[in-house]
């Protein structure tokens, strides 16, 4: 029975979150330990997929500097007690590989803008923590999948960015972010990033407005 993993599923959905599969730790994940001397044996990936996160995060008080990153703290810190679990965040100096992560516990693909694609929310979702476990964990099999980039011909999310911003050499983060300090970027500023929205794989997972642009906002100081 999976029990533990149901059981932070349920914990962690009580705040628009979800658990993003998990793995079992192998020597070169770069996986910290739990604590001094107590390597973790498993790792849960936590994230926020579609909708589901902003209204549980916008209806508390969020004055001061990184809002949503307090608030997740706020919110898995007291889980990750209750578990018996040592929480990481993605926001955590130096960065541990998330991305990385994320793509051993669940079907996520590298699309060519550099953010991971799951096949039914597309690129609307994040990861917002992961959870350290010092023994191992049941975890469910996931069905096999391939990246909805593969078959995808057009690749609007390529051709859609006005400065061009997205290369074979990566992304431009810097004359993107010059970009949306110009006047002409308003379209980007009211609607988000227009790659983003190019795709068409989850579409209708887009995050509300109000999120879209309180992480355009984030971006762009
Ligand atoms: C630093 C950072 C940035 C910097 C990047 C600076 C730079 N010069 O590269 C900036 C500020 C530009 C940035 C911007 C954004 N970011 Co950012 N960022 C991070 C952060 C904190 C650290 C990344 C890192 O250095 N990891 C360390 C390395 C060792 O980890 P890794 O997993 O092995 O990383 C590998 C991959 O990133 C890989 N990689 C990166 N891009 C690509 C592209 C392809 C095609 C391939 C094959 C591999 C690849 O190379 C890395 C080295 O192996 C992560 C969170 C985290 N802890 O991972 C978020 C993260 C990657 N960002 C995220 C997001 C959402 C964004 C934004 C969309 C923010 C926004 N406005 O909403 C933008 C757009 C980015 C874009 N289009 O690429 C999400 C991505 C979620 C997803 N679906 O994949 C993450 C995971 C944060 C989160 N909470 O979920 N980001």
């Amino acid at each position: 029975m999976l029990f533990t993993y149901d059981a932070i599923a349920t914990a962690v959905a009580a705040h628009g979150l979800a658990v993003r599969g998990g793995f079992a730790v192998a020597a070169d994940d770069g996986v910290p330990e739990c604590s001094p001397g107590w390597p973790a044996a498993t790792v849960l990936m936590i994230g926020n997929t579609g909708r589901g996160m902003w209204d549980a995060f916008a209806a508390t008080e969020s004055r001061g500097p990184d809002p949503l990153d307090r608030w997740t703290r706020a919110v898995v810190a007291p889980i990750a007690a209750t578990f018996g679990a040592t929480a990481i965040y993605p926001f955590d100096q130096p960065p541990f590989p998330f991305q990385r992560w994320a793509q051993r516990g669940w079907p996520l693909f590298y699309s060519p803008l550099g953010l991971l694609i799951d096949n039914e929310f597309g690129l609307w979702h994040a990861l917002r923590a992961a959870l350290l476990f010092p023994d191992p964990l049941l975890l469910p099999t996931l069905p096999a999948q391939t990246s909805p980039c593969e078959s995808c011909v057009a690749k609007p999310c390529l051709v859609a960015c006005p400065i061009d911003a997205f290369s074979a050499s990566g992304f431009d983060y810097q004359g993107c972010r010059n970009y949306l300090h110009s006047l002409a970027s308003q379209p980007c500023r009211d609607q988000g990033c227009g790659a983003r929205n190019a795709c068409p794989v989850g579409a209708r997972h887009r995050y509300p407005d109000a999120q879209v642009h309180f992480h355009m906002r984030a971006f762009r100081r």
